[in-house]
């Protein structure tokens, strides 16, 4: 059995950025802990109006307060704040993306839901995408499961009885395959869209959308495939954040030989305007992805 800790042992990684990612991936122990407890709506909003489950906002205030604490994190990012966390006084060197509890709607129903967190080197957490040096989500379902890149690979991790991530497995690479979800509704979609969804039906596309980012990108890393949240009408930025949800997401796809695009472009070398800076996302195996460009234009 390779522990976490073997692993990034094996990384360049430096030790600060080692106990960093280690402190955050333990962290799913006590989020999971508190789902009994958190089941409700907390009355709420977070900044984009959208109303906060109990559990968006503990995980919040306990990840804010733990890496406030460790000394190792200038600043924070996250999905349930307004503005950015600083910690001026914090010796450590590095910036902290999240989103605490991705996938809010499926806590009360009891489906996969997860924590997704980027990790870049420095002060500022306002970079692009291709410059993290760490990408990695906790997914609750019935394993509690870690995936992680730090630059050279993607692995997927398990906690055990003993409460250890263990290697579960390395090298993870994408396939091509045949899944595909999107957000939205059908009537709201743009012509573009609607083409490309149609082009996934001809090809023999599977239909999986379950509501959690995270989770539905956790299958499609395994089978293959793409999840979209595409541009709306009214909506024409989509829903989904560039800077918690599609850079980490995305780092980790790259890493895996998949692709993140808006439709136009790779969204890792989009620098973000500010934390909430929505886009539409692509994101999934590399083909697809790239097919997804010249049906905006007509399939
Ligand atoms: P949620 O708001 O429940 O946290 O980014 C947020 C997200 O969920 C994604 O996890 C999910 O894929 C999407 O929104 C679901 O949105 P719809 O309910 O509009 O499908």
């Amino acid at each position: 059995m390779k522990t976490l800790r073997q692993y990034l042992d094996e990384t360049p990684c430096e030790k600060p950025l080692k106990d960093l990612i280690e402190l955050i991936a333990y962290q799913s122990i006590p989020i999971r802990d508190a789902f009994i407890d958190n089941q409700t709506y907390a009355g709420t909003e977070n900044t984009y109006g959208e109303e906060q489950a109990a559990l968006d906002k503990w995980a919040d205030n306990h990840l804010i307060s733990v890496l406030g604490e460790s000394g190792l994190v200038q600043e924070i990012a996250s999905e349930e704040q307004a503005d950015i966390v600083r910690f001026p006084d914090a010796l450590g060197k590095y910036a902290i993306v999240m989103d605490p509890l991705d996938g809010s709607s499926l806590i009360q129903v009891n489906l996969a839901v997860g924590t997704i967190i980027g990790i870049f080197r420095g002060k500022n957490a306002l970079q692009k995408g291709e410059d993290l040096a760490v990408a990695m989500y906790m997914l609750y379902g019935p394993m509690t499961v870690l995936t992680i890149t730090t630059g050279d690979g993607v692995s997927t991790f398990a906690l055990n009885s003993k409460g250890i991530f263990a290697l579960l497995k390395e090298n993870i690479q994408m396939p091509e395959g045949k899944i595909f979800g999107s957000g939205g509704t059908r009537n709201e979609w743009l012509p573009g869209h609607q083409n490309f969804i149609t082009h996934c039906e001809q090809k023999d596309g599977k239909l999986r959308y379950s509501g959690s980012f995270v989770a539905d990108f956790h299958q499609i890393l395994t089978y293959g495939g793409i999840y979209c949240y595409p541009a709306t009408q009214g909506k024409t930025d989509g829903k989904l954040r560039l800077v918690f949800e599609a850079n980490p997401i995305g780092f980790i796809a790259k890493q895996a030989g998949g692709a993140i695009s808006d439709g136009t472009r790779d969204l890792l070398t989009v620098v973000p305007n500010k934390p909430d800076h929505r886009t539409p996302i692509y994101v999934g195996s590399k083909k697809i992805v790239e097919s997804v460009e010249s049906c905006m234009r007509g399939c």
